[in-house]
């Protein structure tokens, strides 16, 4: 892995304008300075709570009650919160290179409300409910209503925030068509994420043995930073628009 800052951006830049197909991936660092705090940062919101009581298919079924508190404050906060020159640079960017895919592990929906249109969200959306028996779905409007856990009109069974908990798999379909993409693409950029969480974590080997360009972008070293061709480490609401700014040259 290359990092000598001197020629890394005008190597990453000549990748850029050599190829079409690029994914991004996401998670929780490119929201952060949208005020979404992340998962494993110092603030991070599994310092504060344990992810398997609160964030897992087994805790939800134990005390949903105690989930839907959590996910309630946490749509709350993420309802007003607005994309960041990070999400708009890449959403920038896809008008240029029309094949470019996010793949998210967000749920909080910043890349949509910055414009992206080829966006897969690989964890799901926490604006959105669906039914734990039926087929109900529906948008949550401006928060959920109280009683806790909210109770499906239809069949009067538990609703549930329409995320993948720990515990249960990625929806099947979302996650071949993330394969698919990243066994596809010509340049992943990484963006923001530990990547500590299977099987997305999997992805960038995909893409590196498919022969993509691995392009790390977060604000410290990750346990894949070795695996990168390149490592920006920095903000990615900074470091985005100076990286990708090459497209609209
Ligand atoms: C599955 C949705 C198989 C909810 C999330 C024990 C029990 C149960 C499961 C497991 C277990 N052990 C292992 C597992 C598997 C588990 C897993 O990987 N666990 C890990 C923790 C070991 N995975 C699963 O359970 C998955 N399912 O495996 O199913 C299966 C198959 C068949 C049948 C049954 C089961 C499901 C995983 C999805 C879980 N849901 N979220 C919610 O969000 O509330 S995961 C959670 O972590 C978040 O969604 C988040 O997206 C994801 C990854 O976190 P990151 O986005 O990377 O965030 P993090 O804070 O970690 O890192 C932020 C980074 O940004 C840092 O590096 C930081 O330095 C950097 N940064 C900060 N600021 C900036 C910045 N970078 C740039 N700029 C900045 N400004
Ligand atoms: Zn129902």
């Amino acid at each position: 892995m290359k990092n000598n800052k001197s020629n890394i951006f005008q190597n990453i830049k000549d990748k850029i304008i050599d190829s079409d197909k690029f994914v991004f991936l996401t998670g929780a660092g490119i929201s952060k300075e949208s005020g979404i705090p992340t998962f494993r940062g110092p603030e991070g919101l599994w310092r504060k709570y344990d992810p398997m009581r609160l964030a897992s298919v087994s805790g939800f079924y134990k005390d949903p009650k105690l989930v839907w508190e959590f996910y309630k404050y946490r749509q709350e906060l993420i309802y007003n919160c607005s994309p960041n020159p990070g999400h708009t640079s890449i959403a920038d960017f896809e008008k240029i290179k029309e094949s470019s895919y996010v793949l998210t592990q967000n749920i909080d929906g910043l890349h949509e409300k910055a414009g992206s249109k080829n966006i897969i969200e690989l964890h799901g959306n926490i604006l959105k409910v669906e039914c734990t028996e039926c087929i109900f779905k529906d948008k949550i409007k401006q928060r959920i209503e109280e009683p806790l856990p909210p109770i499906c009109n239809i069949c009067k069974n538990l609703l549930r925030p329409s995320v993948i908990l720990f515990g249960e798999p990625l929806n099947q379909e979302v996650w071949e068509k993330a394969e698919q993409i990243s066994n596809n693409c010509d340049v992943m950029f990484i963006v923001g994420t530990s990547l500590n969480v299977g099987p997305v974590n999997q992805l960038p080997l995909y893409a590196k043995r498919n022969g993509a360009i691995l392009i790390e972008v977060n604000s410290e070293p990750t346990i894949f930073t070795e695996l990168m061709d390149y490592s920006v480490q920095g903000s990615a609401t900074e470091m985005l628009p100076q990286l990708l700014d090459i497209a609209h040259k």
